[in-house]
């Protein structure tokens, strides 16, 4: 039998936490042989709810979950875990600036990048879902230069599944059939969905999906807009922010990373950029990623066309401008 592996989810008493929680106890993120110990942080005021979790985890009985870490204490929390889903964080509130929220995370993800640092095990891979996603990511890795900045990712592949949902609905054709579309740059509505090297399984072969798509005006447009502004619709639907996607995504993101992406698939993940499709380096942005033996590589060599590369270099302008809003809350 395989050695439980410690998964720990911070800001598990919030909404994506309590979704979040059971799938990774049922085997979702790490594989249905795979038994897990789940470490969950939340804040004081929200210790009592974090127990009640904890509570409803030893009541579903999961066959694959050996223990249940609540805590309130950072360094708890992050002994000895391999997977670390940060998400946890200050939400804006209206009314209040951007800098102020920015400056809330900075000082959050500074601290807990330094316990994860001491105390995670070696090689514990990370990935923020917290907004604002990408740079709290990097000042996560700003503040624990001995993890590998391979090992710290932020999410976006809950915007690369919108992707693929919107196709396959424009389609009529089944979600798993649609691959490879891109979410370049941030977490945010500059975020640019990519349709360019996406296919479609079809009785007669893999089809581009320009090709299928006749009507080139939506997929520049709309498509766009929707994937952009999909969290958005949900809180105007639900009163409440996605919450079941995001885990779901969450779960994809780590197994994929871990297990390995299909040849000839990727998904997109939000990584340190080494300087691929002229992204500025020192940012972490979302490219399309395959991944193997549990590291993830960017996919090189995809064509980018004009309309392309002027909204790759938009989302990453935003994204200069948070990593210096960051920066200057450390100051
Ligand atoms: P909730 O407010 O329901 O939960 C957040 C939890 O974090 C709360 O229980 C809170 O007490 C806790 N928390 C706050 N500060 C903490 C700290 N210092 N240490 C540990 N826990 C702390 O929010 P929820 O809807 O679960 O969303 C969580 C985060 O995900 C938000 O920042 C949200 O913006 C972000 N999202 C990111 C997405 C992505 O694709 N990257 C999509 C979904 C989501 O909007």
């Amino acid at each position: 039998a395989k050695e439980p592996v410690r998964v720990l989810v911070t800001g598990a008493a919030g909404q994506i936490g309590y979704a979040l929680v059971p799938m990774i106890a049922r085997g979702v993120m790490l594989g249905p042989d795979q038994p897990v110990i789940l470490h969950m942080l939340d804040i004081p005021p929200a210790a009592e709810a974090l127990n009640g979790v904890k509570m409803e985890l030893v009541d579903a009985a999961f066959p694959l979950l050996k223990g249940v870490v609540a805590t309130t204490d950072v360094v708890e929390a992050c002994s000895g875990v391999s997977v670390a889903v940060m998400v946890g964080g200050f939400p804006r509130k209206e009314g209040m600036e951007r800098k102020d929220v920015m400056s809330k995370n900075v000082s959050i993800y500074k601290a807990q990048a330094s316990a994860l640092e001491k105390h995670a095990a070696t090689n514990c891979k990370v990935l923020v879902v917290a907004n604002p996603a990408n740079t709290n990511a990097l000042i996560l890795k700003e503040f624990a230069p001995s993890i590998p900045e391979k090992n710290i990712t932020c999410l976006t592949r809950l915007d690369h599944n919108r992707a693929l949902g919107q196709v396959s609905e424009r389609l009529n054709v089944q979600v798993s059939d649609v691959k490879n579309v891109i979410i370049w740059g941030n977490h945010s509505s500059t975020q640019y969905p990519d349709v360019n090297h996406a296919s479609v399984k079809t009785p007669a072969g893999e089809k581009p999906v320009r090709t299928l798509v006749a009507d080139d005006q939506w997929l520049h447009t709309d498509f766009i807009t929707t994937v952009q502004q999909r969290g958005a619709a949900i809180i105007k639907a639900r009163k409440f922010s996605s919450a079941l996607s995001a885990a779901s995504s969450a779960c994809d993101h780590i197994r994929d990373w871990v297990l390995g992406t299909p040849e000839g698939t990727w998904v997109s993940m939000g990584v340190y950029s080494d300087g691929s499709y002229n992204v500025p380096a020192g940012l972490i942005y979302s490219f399309p990623v395959t991944c193997k033996n549990g590291e993830w590589s960017i996919v090189q060599g995809l064509s980018i066309d004009e309309f392309s590369r002027k909204k790759l270099d938009l989302t990453a302008q935003e994204l200069s401008e948070e990593k210096a809003l960051a920066y200057s809350c450390l100051s």
